[in-house]
């Protein structure tokens, strides 16, 4: 086709203006054109108007003395716990969360995830202690009192200890004994809280307590671990009924634990196989089950229909990245070895990789569910903090990178606002944005606390935030 010809310019006329239209001079002290560039990149990421800043947190590892749960008597047993170390006291929530929630206002938070306590709520088969559930209802209305809107976790890894003696989630019997709880909760809790989530992580718990055998009930069995993921997801199924039948406008979701899984090397067909079958199990099948009913594990237990279409919402717990190498030797972990990058910047305590662009990878894959995402989880263990304004900056500009893409990210919950007991690892892995004194349990803010807080009221990164916390960033966030 014949491109289209421009139209010849009109023969120029000399118009003179007539002195009342003579435009008035441009001050100089206020150029429209700036008249040189400015010396190097300037941007802002901004990010939604109502987005949901917050911090996350579980009962066990912060309100102390929960004796009556799994994870304290496995602490009593001698080789469970890093150093030795138990909860005990943890962070005292349980008698005092005031100073934290003043801090967490303090911070700018508008969102917070806490967890309540199944073996406080309901301390032997059928009985529930009010006390327990007026503690509850005291701290959501602290928060909401103090502006912050409450997610609250209903299963986060602890047992109450007659459950486990019932069988535990090896139990069928579990699934009802878990509505049963939930109704009571949502019961008395549901004036104060719209958000749930029923459970935290099920493949790490499914994974660290039935195949690691690192957390209670400390079994290495594929078939039982398969088993007790299908009953907690049955358990989430039901659950998410449950609710919406006491609150109907409830918002019912799960935390869902995804790790980057790439192949050792990936011009190795038997890596990439691997890596593949890992990603499979431990982040796909969860998802697939839930918006599909569709159950993809190796080790089948028939159609799991009754999951399909019980999320609201979707929760990424991301924190890090494996490498996969296939291993024939390796028959209790699926013929699969895990194993870092040579170059990666491992966090604290060997935590993972720093790996800031599986934030965006997760964050595209979860998109496609068609489901609002709030990252329940992101945080890194850093007691000097010398990682974490990095780790934080970075990360939170991959979400912004996906919110662009509008990809429906609603809020982000960093782990956590104060060091917290971290299970096996007990005191060693610090994740709080305040460090915890382990003997008067006072609390002195890190860097990245004060990083946090000015995320937050600019609600967006801006470049005095990258020069001032992380400059060595800046030709990564703002490359010229
Ligand atoms: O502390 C844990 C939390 O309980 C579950 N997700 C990961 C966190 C950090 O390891």
């Amino acid at each position: 086709m014949e491109k289209e010809k421009p139209s010849p310019k009109p023969a120029q006329e000399t118009i003179e203006a007539a002195p009342e239209l003579v435009p008035e001079p441009i001050p100089t002290a206020a150029p429209i054109i700036p008249s040189a560039r400015p010396s190097r990149p300037e941007a802002t990421f901004h990010f939604p108007a109502d987005f949901k800043w917050g911090v996350a947190t579980a009962a066990h590892q912060v309100e102390g003395d929960n004796t009556n749960n799994d994870w304290w008597a496995w602490e009593q047993e001698e080789g469970h716990i890093k150093d030795g170390e138990q909860s005990k006291r943890a962070c005292n929530w349980w008698e005092n969360t005031d100073a934290d929630f003043d801090r967490a206002a303090k911070l700018g938070l508008n969102a917070l995830r806490l967890s309540v306590e199944w073996s406080r709520i309901e301390p032997a088969p059928g009985v529930f202690a009010d006390a327990a559930l007026a503690r509850y209802g005291e701290m959501l209305q602290g928060l909401r009192a103090r502006g912050i809107e409450p997610m609250v976790t209903l299963h986060h890894f602890t047992n109450p200890l007659w459950l486990v003696e019932e069988g535990g989630w090896e139990n069928p019997e579990t699934v009802d004994r878990f509505t049963r709880y939930t109704r009571r909760v949502i019961e008395a809790l549901g004036q104060h809280c719209e958000l749930w989530c029923t459970i935290n992580e099920p493949n790490v718990y499914a994974f660290a307590g039935y195949v690691d055998g690192t957390w209670p009930p400390g079994q290495s069995d594929q078939k039982t671990a398969t088993l007790v993921l299908r009953h907690v997801l049955l358990a989430h199924a039901a659950a998410y009924r449950e609710i919406h039948d006491v609150q109907p406008d409830a918002r019912v979701g799960l935390a869902h634990n995804m790790r980057i899984l790439d192949p050792a090397n990936p011009s190795s067909r038997l890596d990439r196989r691997a890596a593949k079958f890992a990603d499979g199990v431990y982040n796909q099948a969860i998802l697939t089950a839930l918006t599909k009913g569709l159950w993809t594990l190796p080790l089948g237990f028939g159609p799991a229909w009754k999951l399909r279409g019980t999320l609201d919402w979707i929760g990424l717990n991301y924190y890090t990245r494996d490498l996969i190498a296939f291993d024939r030797t390796q028959k209790e972990s699926l013929y699969t070895r895990r194993l870092h990058a040579r170059d990666a910047e491992i966090l604290d305590g060997g935590y993972g990789e720093f790996y800031p662009q599986g934030m965006f990878r997760c964050l595209k894959r979860l998109d496609r569910l068609g489901l609002p995402i709030y990252i329940t989880e992101n945080g890194i263990p850093d007691d000097d903090d010398d990682q974490r304004p990095r780790y934080l900056l970075t990360h939170l500009h991959q979400m912004w990178h996906a919110i662009q893409l509008c990809y429906p990210v609603n809020g982000y919950y960093h782990w956590t606002l104060v060091d917290n007991f971290e299970w096996a690892e007990g005191w060693s892995l610090r994740f709080g944005l305040y460090a915890l004194s382990l003997k008067n349990k006072s609390r002195k803010p890190r860097e990245s606390a004060q990083l946090y807080a000015d995320i937050i009221q600019a609600n967006a990164i801006t470049p005095q935030i990258i020069d001032t916390y992380a400059p060595g960033l800046r030709a990564e966030l703002l490359p010229g």
